[in-house]
């Protein structure tokens, strides 16, 4: 059975919010582990067996899965009846890989460093900056209701999840403001709430 190492109000719970999404809460084992957090409090808990303590950890028997875009990719490849991703030989399959990588590599990174008023050639030079990631969102999201179209997928729930945390600190263009809405107005959403 497939296991997830989860610990509540982390990048894990975008985790469990794709697991209701795919509707199969019930093969999926989620296992709540403790994280060392920002404020100081928790700890690094020994029963979580990714190699640094983080959350999400994904485990399939003797496999293991890390990342959140891998995870998206493994959970929806592996379950791909909700639609929620895009099957090989789908038209859709490299954007769909695309969004999924971008916000791993590109996304994430460059909303951190911009957080932390971080400014470095090199960087832009490889990933250019978090404006230029506003840039590609609102290009599609401002002809477009999500990601991939018309329809709502992991690719939004995965990019869409740090402004739906960090709604006051990230800035965003309307496009991006009404999409990251538009994804929070899900019964995934609300059914794991702030867990
Ligand atoms: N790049 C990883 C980041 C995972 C990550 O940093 N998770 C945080 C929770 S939001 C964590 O586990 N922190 C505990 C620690 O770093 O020890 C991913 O996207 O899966």
């Amino acid at each position: 059975m497939l296991t997830l190492y989860h610990a509540p109000k982390s990048r894990s719970t975008a985790v469990v919010q794709l697991l209701h999404e795919l509707n199969v809460t019930d093969q999926v084992s989620i296992k709540t582990v403790t994280i060392p957090r920002p404020d100081g409090s928790g700890v690094s808990d020994p029963g979580n067996p990714h190699p640094e303590g983080k959350v999400p950890y994904l485990t399939d028997g003797e496999d293991f899965i890390r990342e959140r875009a891998a995870i998206f990719l493994y959970l929806t490849d592996r379950f791909p009846s909700a639609g929620m991703g895009r099957p090989v030989g789908d038209p859709m399959r490299g954007r769909y890989l695309s969004w999924l990588v971008w916000y791993q590599g590109v996304l994430e990174t460059t909303a951190i460093l911009a957080w932390e008023k971080i400014d470095s050639a090199a960087v832009k030079d490889s990933l250019r900056d978090y404006d230029t990631a506003l840039q590609r969102l609102d290009e599609v999201l401002s002809k477009q209701p999500y990601l991939l179209g018309a329809e709502f997928s992991a690719a939004d729930l995965l990019c869409a999840s740090p402004f739906a945390w960090f709604p006051d600190t990230m800035k965003t263009p309307p496009s991006v403001s009404e999409w990251v809405n538009r994804c929070q107005d899900r019964d995934s959403v609300r059914a794991v709430g702030a867990g």
